[in-house]
């Protein structure tokens, strides 16, 4: 069957966090149901229309990930069987099918744990102001899109305008303990660097990402939220890279050449998209979801819930 566009799904249990894209409803003490939608935003805009499956592409790429991540570290997954899903929920299987995880709720680290590979986006501008990323010199003469000599740790917290504002380690360290931090830190360099290597091989490259990681009750740390989709990273097709210029993101060029031709100021209220953009758009995620896993997406859809 055609599957419609999901926005927010009114689902009758507590909603304890909502996101431009995502939604976490409360289960019990110890598990959350963990939904995305097929909302998209652009230049931090969300527009009025979906595209189709996004949340679900993006939900069966986080599970390939935590699948190849089991063993560097611990993960939230509890189920995405749609047998599991509580009484309430059951109505929604066909929305919810492939876009929901059941979640162990943990204590969130509130910091967001990015490692960068190349020099792009908030971090070529603190080279190109400083020659430093995270604090950290460069060699000069590093181009827009460069790759690092090693990637780089830049944590970041929340601010309360709901941008995302870029720490030191050592402040990163005074938010939460040092050793939390180092063991998380740590686990984030090895989670880019199997992500980064295994992308490479398929024509990809892992720009950059964001981890989140929360602890559980015995203190382990665990790796939480998405992980590794283009919504929480920047995926490049490699064969269109070239240092000094801003490479395409994978997924979302699509809409941004169509939004960059027309004259609108970047502010709400979006611009309606035309057809094409949406199918477009669609195309784009789908074909990053087969050209990682290695696996079509129909086949995800038809065997995500059982
Ligand atoms: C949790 N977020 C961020 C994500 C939002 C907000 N396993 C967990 N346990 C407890 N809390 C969270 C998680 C996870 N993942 C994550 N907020 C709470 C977030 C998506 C949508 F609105």
């Amino acid at each position: 069957m055609a599957s419609t566009a999901v926005g927010t799904l009114d689902l009758p249990l507590r909603r304890v966090a909502t996101g431009k894209v995502r939604d976490i409803y409360e289960l019990d003490d110890h598990r959350l149901l963990f939904v995305t939608s097929d909302r998209i935003s652009a230049y931090d805009v969300v527009m009025n229309e979906q595209i189709p499956d996004k949340g679900r592409v993006l939900t069966g790429m986080t599970r390939f990930w935590l699948q190849r991540c089991v063993d560097l570290s611990p993960n939230h997954l509890l189920t995405m069987s749609l047998g599991d899903l509580p009484e309430g929920a059951k109505p929604f299987a066909e929305e919810l099918n492939g876009r929901f995880m059941i979640v162990q709720r943990l204590n969130m680290m509130p910091v967001e744990f990015v490692v960068r590979g190349y020099l792009v986006g908030s971090g070529w501008s603190e080279y190109k102001r400083n020659g430093t990323i995270a604090g950290l010199e460069l060699p000069t003469g590093l181009r827009e899109a460069d790759k690092l000599p090693e990637p780089v740790f830049t944590p970041a917290t929340k601010a309360v305008t709901g941008h995302d504002e870029n720490i030191s380690e050592a402040q990163a360290a005074e938010i939460l303990g040092a050793e939390r931090m180092e063991e998380a830190r740590d686990k984030a360099f090895a989670l880019y660097k199997m992500a980064a290597g295994y992308a490479e091989e398929r024509g990809i490259l892992l720009a950059d990402t964001k981890f989140e990681f929360g602890v559980d009750e015995d203190g382990n740390v665990v790796l939480a939220d998405e992980v590794l989709t283009p919504d929480s990273s920047r995926y490049w097709p490699a064969d269109a890279y070239k240092p000094g210029t801003s490479p395409p993101s994978f997924d979302k060029q699509y809409l941004r050449d169509w939004l960059s031709g027309l004259d609108w100021n970047k502010e709400p209220p979006p611009p309606t998209l035309p057809d094409d953009v949406i199918t477009g758009t669609r195309s784009r995620y789908i074909e990053a979801y087969e050209r990682i896993t290695g696996r079509s997406f129909a086949d995800y859809i038809s065997t995500a819930g059982a």
